[in-house]
């Protein structure tokens, strides 16, 4: 009888903390209360044996919501950066993929609400190819320099 509820208990344990994929240092990027679109970016780590993708992401700062990656044209000497959507951005067995800005973000385009520094975002849910969605929350808002000169 102990045997058995022992058998049982640790199933339980490997389902609740066994965690495939950990999404950390996630954040959304301020922008100027005239600009209508932002970024998000993150660490996600792939804990498993095998690749895991992220397909698709929902927020509800954002009516839509894009995996994109920034490319620079024409080289560093006219730094001109230049985005586009991606189908999904795939994290290698045992692996950590970083989305940071001037690589790949999480695009948030027209924009529900203002955002400022020091807010937060109430949710971006994420959605992946073995068919888990992660939903993070409470996302701190902070302003980010890099990337984004525009001149
Ligand atoms: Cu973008």
């Amino acid at each position: 009888m102990l045997k058995n509820f022992f058998f049982i208990a640790l199933l339980f344990t490997s389902t609740i903390f066994a965690n495939d994929i950990v999404i950390s240092d996630a954040y959304v990027r301020a922008v100027p209360p005239n600009v209508q679109n932002s970024a998000s970016f993150m660490k996600i780590t792939n804990n498993s044996d095998k690749t895991i993708s992220l397909l698709s992401a929902n927020s509800n700062i954002a009516k839509n919501v894009e995996l994109h990656e920034h490319t620079m044209s024409n080289g560093m000497s006219n730094g001109m950066m230049k985005m586009q959507q991606v189908k999904e951005i795939k994290i290698p067995a045992n692996s950590t993929v970083e989305l940071k800005p001037g690589g790949l973000h999480v695009m948030l385009f027209g924009l529900i609400k203002k955002i400022k520094p020091n807010d937060t975002v109430d949710y971006i849910t994420l959605n992946f190819s073995d068919k888990t969605s992660l939903k993070i929350t409470n996302i701190p808002v902070k302003s980010v320099m890099m990337g984004m000169k525009h001149k």
